[in-house]
């Protein structure tokens, strides 16, 4: 029996969000649209079994063609990304970062990372999450300057304090990130140079920003933001450190992997194989440049002036006098999806942000390129000009209903 029958409400919930996702226009930069086969593999009969353990050392029968699909998912992973191991297994970005401290860190180490407060991730140190509350954790700011990483600061901090671990990466950042310089510091400290490029991907593999892989003793990422695959993580390492890193992952923070998830990573992998992908993530920075220029003309701040990669942050609270959290609202109720963000220096608390974060990568798989952006950076201008205009937001809502039916991607395939 399908699910309609068999469990209405959630089906009918499902419903309802496809159509969310067809008809809005889907800014948040750590999002995006998953294709149709990756959907098949992720929503098959591999969610039925357990996995414990690595290809040919499991602790269940029956694993010969989880062995298949997990090989071919190691395999693509080393391939793409030229690195000489691969997990596939972590649950997500969060678990594969955990697993990285746990396969180096005692209790207690100091580590180095990127400020939340200025675009670095709750896993790099944050005091509410395990990295802050395990670990000795110090963090490195951008600059007030130009609101860019400053290397030299790194630099002093890392010398300063001597960190066991340095991670490179964000979450909320629009410049390129030097890998190579971080690892330099990373030697002079004596410390463990982490990269997480969770956000930034799509974008290292199809050779549009640098790669950690060369530099980095760790390499972790998400697989569903600009690498468009399912949602999980993904850890990348030099070879002597394999057996460390397979085993902090399971049995160390994790059990059963989501074979399911990892068929469907393997999918991802392939596809990001291709000279679509690429052409893709070319269209995602094309697009992320326009859309923040346009904005810039319409009077709009962008921290540090722009945008290198797939998103950009406006400093709404300057240049408008609107908080990131009203124009979240306002946005949402135009169909817009963003989400307020913390500037660097921010005067207001994560609630609610003097910024908003958006990006590209989900408005480029619907094939939307420069001329569309114009009208979305109109769309949003017209929704943050009457902040309070719920009337118009409505009516906004209605022209971002009429430009996404002219870019159809779930309508294609399921009936909204
Ligand atoms: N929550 C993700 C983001 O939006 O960037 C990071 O994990």
């Amino acid at each position: 029996m399908k699910l309609a029958e068999k469990d209405s409400e959630i089906y009918r919930l499902i419903r309802k969000e496809t159509e969310r996702e067809e008809y809005s226009l889907i800014l948040i930069a750590s999002e995006n649209y998953v294709d149709e086969e990756i959907l098949e593999a992720q929503g098959c009969v591999l969610t039925n079994k357990y996995a414990e353990g690595y290809p040919a050392k499991r602790y269940y029968s029956g694993c010969t063609f989880y062995d298949e699909i997990e090989d071919i998912a190691i395999e693509r992973a080393k391939a793409l990304f030229k690195a000489e191991h691969a997990n596939v297994q972590p649950h997500s970005g969060s678990s594969a970062n955990m697993a990285v401290f746990y396969a180096v860190l005692n209790i207690g180490d100091t580590i180095l990372g990127m400020d939340i407060a200025h675009g670095g991730h709750l896993t790099h140190g944050a005091k509410v999450s395990f990295s802050g509350k395990f670990y000795r954790a110090l963090g490195y700011t951008v600059s007030s300057k130009d609101e860019m990483l400053d290397y030299d600061e790194i630099r002093r901090i890392a010398l300063r304090e001597k960190p066991k671990m340095i991670i490179a990466g964000a979450s909320a950042y629009s410049r390129i990130i030097d890998f190579k310089k971080f690892r330099e510091i990373a030697d002079e400290a004596g410390a463990y140079l982490m990269a997480d490029i969770a956000h930034i991907a799509g974008l290292v593999v199809a050779g549009l920003h640098q790669s950690p892989v060369e530099y980095a003793d760790f390499v972790t990422t998400t697989t569903h933001k600009t690498l468009r695959g399912p949602r999980g993580g993904l850890i990348l390492c030099k070879k002597q450190f394999a057996r460390k890193i397979d085993s902090a992952v399971f049995p160390g923070i994790q059990g059963g992997p989501l074979m399911h998830v990892i068929a469907a990573k393997a999918v991802a992998l392939k596809n990001a194989m291709s000279e679509e992908f690429k052409e893709y993530q070319v269209q995602i920075i094309r697009n992320a440049k326009h859309l923040s220029n346009c904005m810039g003309k319409r009077g709009y701040r962008m921290v540090s002036g722009g945008t290198d990669n797939h998103l950009f942050l406006v400093d709404l609270l300057s240049s408008k006098g609107i908080t990131g959290m009203e124009a979240q609202e306002a946005l949402e109720r135009s169909g817009i999806m963003v989400n307020k963000n913390l500037i660097p220096f921010d005067t207001k608390g994560p609630n609610v942000a003097s910024g908003i974060r958006i990006g590209t990568p989900a408005i480029t798989t619907r094939g939307m390129k420069e001329n569309e952006m114009e009208l979305i950076c109109d769309l949003i201008d017209r929704a943050l000009k009457e902040i309070d205009n719920e009337s118009l937001h409505l009516e906004i809502k209605e022209e971002v209903k009429a430009l996404c039916k002219k870019f159809p991607f779930y309508s294609r395939i399921y009936q909204i």
